[in-house]
């Protein structure tokens, strides 16, 4: 039998379910890429608002154009499982916050209803990096950002909202970009600026965009995976997510309108949300992508294999304390050396089948917030970077050999721009002033391109 809303009486009594009638609660919030990120992240803790505290706050899913999550999540109810996992165990939950899943592109006029509905307060976002539509100087792509682009759904409801005296939006950005609210504040407003220059000053005036620090382990489900939760709940479930036990939300306290009580429920709120943001981007996302390229690089599959690896262990220890860390200027209240111990714990985690080719993905677009901007503030103190070097040895490794598939939106540029054997020119091309990614790193690379030792592959 499938998970569905008429199947919830037969799940067992130990596997928690929403303790609420979701019926009477309305959808509050949409939400862009509703893929196993959000599923395991900010749905669970509006699903721990819900049960708590009630209110409108129910999620319309959208996806852009794929319709798996909406043929997966639909038949459900939105209904999904939860399972955290760790070598203590595993612990599933069903999740009831998600309303329904829509494709944007066959349901235009619902989606832009929505966002312009009164009820609806929040849209949130987490299209990945590529899904911001970015050109290479951070501003908007003006090709990328077509009529399928967020900004595009958005602009028509916000013509709507202001044609009817209706309150400003919260847009919240839940990707691993820096500043992720600051950038699609910009973004967003150039978008309008060049396509609906009526809406500007509203959404300037009436709409928020605040930063938000998100985090959570959450690998693609697998096949084997489904099989796993079917034995748990006893039900077929197409919408499963598996992540670690650890979950952290930071969110700049700058909301348009209402908000769910998601502080009672773990999310911290700040003032200035910068510090956790940029330590988690230059520390976790950074080991992360490091351990993906070299591990690859080195025939491990998964992150707790590569992470074990006592070659590359000493690398990545380095990269999060002596070269992250060190740029950084940490609040009060964050202690660095602490942070990596746990980030080490998470990456260990033997239970959580994390696989390297996933965070290989999209280079291109991690990479700036990841390691470049550490390398940058580093070459401007005149030090360099050894463990990131190496690092982006084993990057350039992954886009000539030709050994795991390339999954980039630059792929093809990026094949073109690096020559096998000629690590310096390679650099240069990527990352140089006249390369593809070029960045305030760009003269830290020129010094150090073709001087730095890549790890040797075995
Ligand atoms: C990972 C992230 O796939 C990746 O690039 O580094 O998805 C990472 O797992 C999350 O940011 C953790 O919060």
């Amino acid at each position: 039998m499938r998970l569905s809303a008429a199947a919830l009486h037969a799940l067992p009594a130990p596997v928690a379910r929403p303790e609420y009638d979701r019926d009477r609660h309305g959808i509050g919030i949409v939400h862009f890429g509703i893929g196993a990120f959000h599923r395991a992240h900010m749905a669970i803790y509006t699903d721990d608002a819900l049960a708590a505290t009630g209110g409108d706050w129910r999620i319309l899913g959208v996806s852009l154009r794929s319709s798996s999550v909406r043929d997966q999540m639909r038949p459900q109810n939105g209904l999904y499982t939860l399972v955290e996992q760790s070598a203590a165990g595993s612990r599933a939950r069903i999740a009831g916050s998600v309303a329904d899943v829509l494709v944007a592109m066959e349901e235009r006029e619902r989606l832009v209803a929505t966002l312009a509905a009164p009820t609806t307060h929040i849209v949130s976002f987490t299209i990945t990096e590529k899904g911001y539509c970015r050109g290479p100087d951070g501003g908007l792509d003006p090709l990328q950002a077509d009529s399928n682009s967020v900004y595009a759904y958005l602009a028509e409801a916000f013509a709507r909202r202001r044609a009817a005296g209706l309150n400003g939006l919260t847009l919240l950005s839940c990707d691993n970009l820096s500043g992720n609210g600051a950038q699609l504040h910009r973004l967003m407003a150039e978008y309008l600026d060049r396509h609906a220059p009526d809406a500007l000053a509203w959404f300037l005036a009436e709409c928020t965009c605040p930063s938000t620090m998100i985090d959570r382990i959450v690998p693609a489900t697998t096949a084997a995976d489904k099989i796993q939760v079917e034995n748990l709940i006893g039900l077929r479930d197409e919408a499963a997510v598996i992540s670690e036990p650890f979950s952290q939300w930071v969110i700049e306290d700058r909301f348009a309108g209402p908000r769910p009580c998601w502080d009672r429920h773990g999310v911290q709120f700040a003032a200035d949300i910068a510090p956790f943001e940029t330590a988690k981007l230059r520390m976790l996302n950074g080991a992360h992508s490091a351990l993906a390229y070299l591990g690859l690089q080195r025939g491990h599959d998964y992150v707790h294999q590569a992470i074990a690896d006592a070659e590359l262990y000493p690398l990545i220890d380095r990269l999060m304390r002596e070269e992250a860390a060190t740029s950084l200027t940490p609040s009060a209240d964050q202690d660095l050396a602490r942070y990596a111990d746990r980030l080490v714990e998470r990456f260990r985690n033997p239970a959580l089948q994390h696989r390297l080719i996933q965070i290989a993905m999209d280079g291109s677009q991690k990479l700036p917030q990841r390691w470049l901007e550490t390398l940058a503030f580093h070459a401007d103190n005149g030090r360099r970077c050894i463990a990131i070097e190496a690092a982006i040895h084993a990057w350039i490794d992954h886009i000539g050999n030709g050994r795991n598939p390339l999954d980039d939106p630059l792929a093809e540029q990026l094949r073109e721009l690096v020559t096998p054997g000629d690590p310096r020119k390679s650099m240069m091309a990527l990352f140089g002033t006249q390369g593809l990614l070029p960045g305030r790193w760009s003269a830290g690379i020129a010094q150090i391109a073709g001087k730095s030792a890549a790890i040797s592959s075995s």
